[in-house]
Formats: structure tokens, sequence, C-alpha cells
């Protein structure tokens, strides 16, 4: 597998990207301008969809060397030979989910505070997601928002590779990325937008920028 490349991470989601199809073919503009890693988030989802919805992307994504990360569900990341799974903290322990994916596959853990950070299993995590940064819609269940300079706290704490999430519009990359992080994480600065292609190729050539 071709190193970790968490710069530009979607997380997908259905209601935003248009349903099934829209959500493939976001994926794919993206990914062909610049969305390094995609993950399927679909917390209303039933099954049967989230097979139907990971094979159709694993067919879009696979061509473009871009991983898939399954949010949440082992199964199907199994199921769909996806790269890797994401949890969240009420979700299933990272110590089980490891020995239910293997050694080889990409785990990733969401985080919000400086006790996540320090609880962080590293031989079992490869990265971890924090936040949310800024305000949000898209989750409603979301943590407490940081804001930037915890944000660059808990990034001189970080354990491992990590992506900044949560309210991250075109604008606001490259300062998270001076801050330390290693990439952010979108859903609806490129989910729903007019142009999900444009959307994708300014914040990646933001990220690039704020790395020169
Ligand atoms: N986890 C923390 S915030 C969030 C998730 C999945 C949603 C981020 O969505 P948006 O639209 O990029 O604010």
């Amino acid at each position: 597998m071709k190193p970790l490349d968490l710069s530009l991470y979607l997380v997908l989601d259905p209601e935003l990207c248009g349903g099934m199809e829209g959500m493939v073919t976001t994926a794919r503009m993206a990914a062909e301008h610049g969305v390094t890693i995609v993950q399927l988030r679909a917390p209303h989802w039933k099954k049967r969809q989230w097979m139907e919805a990971a094979r159709s992307l694993k067919t879009v994504l696979d061509p473009l060397n871009v991983p898939l990360i399954i949010n949440d569900h082992v199964d199907i990341a199994l199921a769909v030979d996806a790269a890797g799974v994401h949890v969240g903290q009420a979700d299933m322990p990272v110590d089980v989910v490891r020995r239910l994916i293997g050694p080889t596959k990409l785990l990733g853990l969401s985080t919000s505070n400086s006790v996540h950070m320090a609880e962080v299993s590293v031989e079992l995590v490869d990265y971890i997601g924090v936040g949310p940064v800024y305000p949000t819609g898209t989750k409603l269940d979301a943590s407490p928002v940081i804001g930037l300079s915890t944000f660059g706290q808990l990034m001189s704490e970080k354990p491992l590779p990590a992506v900044a999430i949560g309210g991250i519009k075109a604008g606001m990359a490259g300062p998270l990325i001076k801050a330390g992080a290693d990439g952010v994480a979108v859903v609806s600065a490129i989910c729903g937008q007019a142009d999900p292609a444009a959307a994708a190729a300014m914040l990646s050539a933001e990220i690039r920028g704020a790395r020169s």
C-alpha cells in the first residue's frame, strides 16, 4: 500500500451529496482533483446500502489510487476490502477493531481533547482526526468546538499523524496545516458544492501553499 497521505480527506455524507449516485460521482470528481483519501460515513443507512455504496466507491477510487476508509462498520470494510476503518470514541474499541481488521489495514480514531490524545494507542492506530475545530452543521452530536488555538496546542501533543475536522471551508485549511495538521478533513466544503471538483482543487492548492 502507498504511504498514508492525509492531505485532503473527504468524508462523504450521502444526504449532502445527493444520494448514493451523487456521492459516488462527488468522490470520483474530488479524487481526480486533489482529494487524497475518502471515508464513507452514513449514520442513517442500512447495511445493504453501505455495501452497495462501498463497492461503487472502490470501483471509482481504486484506479485513482485513493484509499477508501469505512466509518465504524468493520464488516463492510472487510467485505469490500477497503483500505481501513475509522472509529469514534463511542464506537468499538481500537484493540478490538485492530484484531478484526488485521495488521495492515488503516485504523483512524476521532479525538477532541488532551485526554483523548494521551489515551491513543500508537501501536494500534494509524492516524487521528481532531475536532471539531469550527462549528459544523453536518454532525449534530459533535463534541464541543475547540478552535484554532486549542487545535494548535493539541498538535504539539499529537502522538500520530493528525487530520483537522469540523467546519473547515476554503481559506481555513492553510492555518490548520501551519498549526501542525497533516491534513484537513471536510464534508460540506466538497459534498453538495455546485462544483465539487473545483472545491477540491481549491482546498488542495491551499494545503500545498501552506506547506511551501
Ligand atoms: N466529525 C467531527 S465534525 C464532523 C465529523 C464527521 C463533520 C464535519 O463536517 P463539515 O461539513 O466539514 O463541517
